[in-house]
C-alpha cells in the first residue's frame, strides 16, 4: 500500500463531533498522514448550541503557506470544508496552487449550508467564493442545499431524476468536474449519492434512517476522501461512505440525547476493514 499525505483545511469545533474533530481521526484510520490546517476555532459548532465563541484563523494562513513552501511541504491531496471566511477561500485558492504534489487531488466539501439554509453567520458574498472554490477542484461533495446555493436553482424535497440532472449540469457549468451529491432520495425511506465520474452518472441508494444526525456530512466527506485517496473509484468510494455513514447513525441511535453530532468512532472498524479491502 502506498502511504499518501492529505492536508484538510476545516475548522476546529471543539466539541461538537465535526469538522477537524471527525476528519483527522477518520482519515487517519484510512491509513492516510493526515495534515490540518484550522481555518477557525470555535467553541462547539453552530448548529443547536448558541452563544458559542468563534476565533476566524484567515490571517495565519498565508504564513503557514509560506513556511511549508520553504520546506518544500507538498501534499497528495488536500480536502476543504467548513471554511470561516469569504478571505480564507482566497488563501485556499493560493494552497492549491502551491501546496500540491504533482497530480494533487483537490476535494471541496461546501460545508455551508443544509434543510434549505445556510448556516449562521454565511451569505450570498460567501457563496460566490464558494462556486469558484469548487469549480477549482477535482471532486465536490455538496448536499442538495449547497447545490443549490451554489448554481442558483431552486431548493425542492421533492424532485425528480430530471431536477437531480439539471443541479448536476449547471455544477459542470460553472466548472465542477467530479461530483458526490449527497442526501438524494427519489422514492419514500430512500437516500443516496448521485456521482457524476469523469461524464459518467452513477446512483448510489439506500435506506433512510429515521433519526437523522448533526454531523454526518462531515463523516460521509471524510469517509468519501479516505477511500478516494486509498484508491477506490468515486462510486466506490460513495458507496463505503454512505455505508459507514449509516453505521455511524445507528450507533449514535442507541443514546437518546446525542443531538449534536453522530457516533462514529465505535463503528471506526467498519470503515478500516471497507478501505482495506
Ligand atoms: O458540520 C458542518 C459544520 C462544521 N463546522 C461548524 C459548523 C458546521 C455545521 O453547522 O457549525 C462550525
Amino acid at each position: 500500500m502506498s502511504y499518501k499525505k492529505i492536508l484538510t483545511i476545516q475548522d476546529i469545533s471543539c466539541v461538537g463531533q465535526c469538522s477537524l474533530t471527525v476528519a483527522l481521526p477518520i482519515i487517519s484510520a484510512c491509513g492516510i498522514e493526515t495534515c490540518v490546517l484550522p481555518s477557525a476555532v470555535l467553541s462547539t459548532h453552530t448548529a443547536g448550541f448558541s452563544g458559542y465563541t468563534f476565533t476566524d484563523l484567515t490571517e495565519d494562513m498565508p504564513g503557514i503557506r509560506a513556511h511549508w513552501e520553504k520546506e518544500n511541504i507538498k501534499f497528495d491531496a488536500i480536502y476543504t470544508g467548513y471554511l470561516g471566511s469569504t478571505k480564507q477561500i482566497e488563501y485556499v485558492k493560493d494552497i492549491f496552487d502551491s501546496c500540491g504534489k504533482e497530480n494533487c487531488v483537490k476535494i471541496v466539501d461546501p460545508a455551508m449550508a443544509d434543510g434549505g439554509k445556510l448556516y449562521p453567520g454565511f451569505n450570498e458574498a460567501f457563496v460566490a467564493e464558494m462556486a469558484k472554490l469548487c469549480a477549482s477542484a477535482d471532486y465536490i461533495v455538496p448536499n442538495i442545499t449547497e447545490a443549490c446555493f451554489i448554481t442558483g436553482m431552486e431548493y425542492k424535497t421533492e424532485y425528480d431524476r430530471a431536477y437531480i440532472d439539471a443541479i448536476i449540469e449547471k455544477l459542470v457549468s460553472i466548472g465542477a468536474k467530479n461530483i458526490i451529491l449527497t442526501g438524494i432520495g427519489y422514492e419514500k425511506g430512500k437516500t443516496g449519492a448521485v456521482v457524476y465520474e469523469n461524464g459518467e452518472y452513477s446512483y448510489y441508494e439506500h435506506d433512510l434512517l429515521p433519526n437523522s444526525c448533526h454531523g454526518t456530512g462531515d463523516i460521509y466527506a471524510s469517509a468519501f476522501v479516505g477511500a478516494l485517496v486509498r484508491g477506490k473509484s468515486a462510486y466506490n468510494a460513495a458507496k463505503i461512505a454512505a455505508d459507514y455513514t449509516v453505521e455511524c447513525i445507528k450507533a449514535t441511535a442507541e443514546e437518546e440525547n446525542h443531538w449534536y453530532g453522530a457516533k462514529f468512532e465505535p463503528v471506526l472498524s467498519y470503515l478500516i476493514e471497507a478501505v482495506n479491502k
